[in-house]
């Protein structure tokens, strides 16, 4: 990684896959200068082949790790966007039976992971707000955080955490040239999200999309995290609630074509 100017320069973390991958092709075909930051070395050799990206590899769950990150981006220039998108979900025990290891994991990640990289990263987002008028985060929690269901309270907690924390950071950061930006997806068919919920069922995974009409794909939520990064600086999209038109909630799926009652 080369020193360069900090102007749309943006770091996502989670890149090695579906939202994340798909984020860092979009804002790389846009012109921004990307750092893919995830775990698996092998994956995100491949994106940087395919896109020109800077990789880094590591885990947003670890304290030394985030550190690095942090050493690496401030000595290559800095970053004027942070995109979280590391998370996922874990089982679909319900409360009375889950694995508190699990609820520890989701937590991690999902929330904790986030506080790291924020703080790990502000600095430097600071100091690129300071020359180029704004700068972003990025978080990309899901309508999870506002409704809850059966076998997905340790999801839905840790999301809904995360979210609350979006909120208390927003606060914190008034008067500062610095947009917070949460962006909720419903369902996403990915290649991982619900194959590392289910244990690598691939079964169930694929029961979970039976007959749903289109559902979100990895690239419409990359799309959003486009929009938010490319508005005018004025503007913040503090909340986006996306889902696919056939998931009204995440109980009040349709499945089967849509169509109107004429
Ligand atoms: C994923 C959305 O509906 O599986 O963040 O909770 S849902």
């Amino acid at each position: 990684m080369t020193a360069e100017p900090s102007g749309r320069r943006v770091l996502v973390t989670g890149a090695s896959s579906g939202i994340g991958a798909a984020t860092v092709r979009l804002l790389s075909q846009r012109g921004w200068s990307v750092i893919a930051m995830a775990r698996r070395e092998d994956r995100l050799k491949a994106l940087e082949a395919e896109t020109g990206c800077a990789i880094i590899v590591a885990d947003v769950t670890s304290d030394s790790d985030v550190l690095r990150v942090r050493e690496r981006v401030e000595s290559s220039g800095g970053i004027s966007a942070l995109v979280n998108n590391a998370g996922g979900a874990i089982g679909i025990d319900p409360v009375d039976q889950a694995d508190a290891n699990d609820w520890d994991a989701m937590f991690d990640v999902n929330v904790l992971g986030v506080q790291r990289m924020i703080k790990a990263l502000l600095p430097s987002l600071r100091k690129a707000s300071a020359q180029l008028g704004v700068a972003d985060i990025v978080s990309i929690s899901s309508t999870a955080a506002f409704l809850s269901y059966e076998g997905g309270a340790g999801y839905t907690a840790a999301k809904a955490a995360l979210h609350s924390a979006l909120v208390g950071l927003r606060l914190e950061l008034s008067g500062e040239p610095l947009r917070v930006v949460e962006i909720a997806p419903g369902m996403v068919k990915t290649d991982e999200f619900a194959l590392n919920r289910f244990g690598g069922d691939a079964a169930r995974t694929e029961a979970l999309y039976d007959g749903v009409e289109a559902p979100l794909v990895a690239a419409d939520v990359a799309e959003v995290v486009r929009y938010a990064l490319e508005s005018p600086a004025h503007v913040n999209l503090d909340l986006i609630q996306m889902k696919p038109v056939a998931q009204a909630a995440q109980h009040k799926l349709h499945r089967g074509p849509l169509a109107p009652k004429l």
